[in-house]
């Protein structure tokens, strides 16, 4: 941890944080996360670095949580539907309090409190066990549906790779939660365009995919947001706030692998161990961008 991030979480260590702020945050997650997969040598590097941004600036700027209580009934709910990045939803939830940051060096460890894909019997702060993918804006448009019948205002977040809109169940939970005009349910599109073995283009296209969000009646952004640029991602949140129709969804542009350049847009490395060469190689990249990101503070 470098000293400026840690003097960072030991300030505010809440939703008070600015875009440069977040910038070096996510850059220093993103190094966590790299750390940690290359020691356990397994976990999903492509997807959880993908998402950096967009979950930091989440659960740093935007989420009504209390890593005391993570049960607590009026909180936001934040769903990982591509539960296979589960190491970037671990590192932030510990970095925020939710648990201690001890526990990332025993991500996959037999009987540890963070396994493969997030658990919610067993992690704190994870409100819902996913990794099957497709599953996430179905029980999304639940929880936002009992806000409704419960009479709370909480929002609920749905993030979702391109591997979940490739599934009937996903469409199927878009149909139902435009019929229903399901408020506060807002789902995050972490658009890489690669999955696990190519392209999303060759494995089953998506586009004109703005089209398609817009003909099933769901209130679509203005724009797809650069999800690596945390100035973005809060004009993003801005645009959230910004009217009262429902549901909505927003897509990010984002770099599957992003931040070790010769990893960057390659499927190869959506699950692959981080090797030793490889981490040789590519940890002085993320360190640099971090070391920028504090520079600027
Ligand atoms: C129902 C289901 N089918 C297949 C898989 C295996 N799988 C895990 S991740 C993945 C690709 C996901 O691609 P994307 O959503 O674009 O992931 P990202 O790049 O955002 O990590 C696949 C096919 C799965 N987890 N669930």
């Amino acid at each position: 941890m470098s000293s400026k991030v840690a003097q960072l979480l030991e300030k505010k260590r809440d939703t008070a944080n600015t875009a440069p702020e977040l910038a070096a945050l996510a850059a220093s997650f993103r190094l966590a996360m790299f750390d940690v997969l290359h020691s356990r040598g397994t976990g999903h590097w492509g997807g959880a670095s993908s998402a950096a941004e967009i979950v930091t600036a989440l659960y740093f700027n935007r989420l009504k949580v209390d890593p005391k209580n993570p049960r607590w009934e009026d909180r936001d709910r934040f769903i990982l539907s591509k539960g296979h990045a589960s190491i970037n939803l671990y590192t932030i939830l510990a970095h925020r309090g939710f648990f201690s940051v001890d526990e990332l060096p025993k991500f996959r460890v037999r009987g540890s409190i963070l396994q493969g894909h997030p658990n919610m019997k067993l992690t704190p702060g994870v409100d819902i066990s996913t990794g099957a993918l497709g599953h996430g804006l179905s029980v999304g448009a639940g929880m936002a549906l009992a806000a409704k019948l419960a009479g709370k205002t909480y929002k609920t977040y749905v993030l979702s790779g391109e591997g979940c809109l490739d599934e009937g169940s996903t469409w199927e939970a878009l149909l139902f939660a435009a019929k229903y005009k399901v408020k506060g349910l807002v789902y995050l599109i972490d658009y890489n365009k690669v999955q696990l073995d190519g392209t999303s283009q060759d494995i089953l296209p998506l586009e004109p995919l703005a089209d398609k969000f817009k003909a099933f009646g769901w209130n679509l952004a203005p724009q797809f947001y650069n999800g690596h640029d945390t100035a973005e991602v809060l004009k993003s949140f801005e645009w959230i706030d910004s009217n009262d129709v429902w549901p909505k969804v927003v897509v990010y542009n984002t770099i599957k692998a992003k931040g070790v350049s010769f990893m960057e847009g390659k499927n190869a490395w959506h699950g692959a161990p981080i090797d030793d060469d490889s981490y040789a190689k590519g940890r002085p990249e993320l360190a640099a961008d971090l070391e920028k990101k504090e520079a600027a503070l």
